[in-house]
Formats: structure tokens, C-alpha cells, sequence
């Protein structure tokens, strides 16, 4: 038990919006159940959101999950990493369509400004498909850099894109 308690709590945002999405979040799920020196703590509910960004194409399923884990950002990402690639994500088109992307959005209170690890993620506090399941979750969580609440980026936020939580029953 004690060793359940070590770590830090980072949230971790999902997105898919191919070959059944839905079912790719919950495979995803499955796997981050699995990483190590970590626990899979809360999933929020799902989403189906409108694309942002690249707009034509098909609308994704996100979510939001808390782990508690003993790795470091960096270990966190090449796990996420592994986790894309053997659902067979392929990096082809920036803000593309996708099997499933896995996203640190925060790390505890750690602010992280390398090459290929932006901590916490860069466009969470534009992104209502992002705001909407993380605010489910924990709307006390504090973005470090700005020293705002997950409430208070989404009651800022100018992101209209829609986003519809899906019902119990849908999942
Ligand atoms: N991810 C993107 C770009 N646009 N739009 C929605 N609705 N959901 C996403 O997860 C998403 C997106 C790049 O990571
Ligand atoms: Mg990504
Ligand atoms: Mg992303």
C-alpha cells in the first residue's frame, strides 16, 4: 500500500477518432492500467468532440485519466509512446486523423520546456475537448505556469468547438 502512495499525480488526456474510437480509448485504458510503477487511479467520462484544428475529418472520442506514478516525465512519455505505437499509431499528418493519442497534460506541479516534452502540454488551456474531462475529474488541479485552476481555464475559455459527454450507457 505504501508503495501505491509514492509518486506523482500527472493527468493524462486521450484521444481517438479511428477504427472505433471508443474502443480504442477503452484498449488504451487497458494498457495504461499496465504501466509500471504506476496506478491507473480515475478515468473521467467520455466525450465526442468536433475536430479542432485540421476539420475535415471525423470527430474524436477524448478523455482524461489520473495516474499515479513513480516515473519521471520522461518515463511517462516513452510509456505512452510504446503504448501508441503498438496500437499503430502513425505519425503522418500533424493534427490528423489518429488511432489513439496519449497526451501528458500535467505532471504534479512540474513545468518541463524540452525538445519533445512540453509540460504541462502546450495547448491544454485552449482546448475544451481537453478542459471538459479534466475538469470532471479534478477542477482544483492548478496549471503551474499560469497558477490557474482547471475551473478557471475553462471559464476563460474561448474554445466554442463542441464537445457532448457521452451517456453511461453509450460506453
Ligand atoms: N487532437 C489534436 C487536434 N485536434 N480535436 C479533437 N476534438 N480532439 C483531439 O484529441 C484533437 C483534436 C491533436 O492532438
Ligand atoms: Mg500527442
Ligand atoms: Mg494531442
Amino acid at each position: 500500500l505504501a508503495e501505491l502512495m509514492n509518486g506523482i499525480i500527472s493527468f493524462i488526456g486521450l484521444g481517438s477518432n479511428m477504427d472505433d474510437p471508443q474502443a480504442r480509448c477503452l484498449e488504451a485504458i487497458g494498457h495504461l492500467e499496465k504501466v509500471k510503477k504506476s496506478t491507473l487511479l480515475r478515468r473521467s467520462s467520455f466525450y465526442r468532440t468536433e475536430p479542432v484544428g485540421l476539420t475535415n475529418q471525423d470527430w474524436f472520442i477524448n478523455a482524461v485519466v489520473e495516474l499515479r506514478t513513480a516515473l519521471s516525465a520522461r518515463e511517462l512519455l516513452a510509456e505512452l509512446q510504446a503504448i501508441e505505437n503498438l496500437m499503430g499509431r502513425s505519425r503522418i499528418v500533424k493534427w490528423g486523423p489518429r488511432v489513439i493519442d496519449l497526451d501528458i497534460l500535467l505532471y504534479g506541479q512540474e513545468i518541463i520546456e524540452e525538445a519533445d516534452l512540453t509540460v504541462p502540454h502546450r495547448e491544454m488551456h485552449k482546448r475544451r475537448f481537453v478542459l471538459e474531462p479534466l475538469y470532471e475529474l479534478a477542477p482544483y488541479a492548478i496549471h503551474p505556469a499560469f497558477g490557474v485552476s482547471v475551473a478557471g481555464l475553462r471559464k476563460r475559455l474561448g474554445d466554442v468547438s463542441r464537445v457532448e459527454l457521452l451517456n453511461k450507457g453509450q460506453v
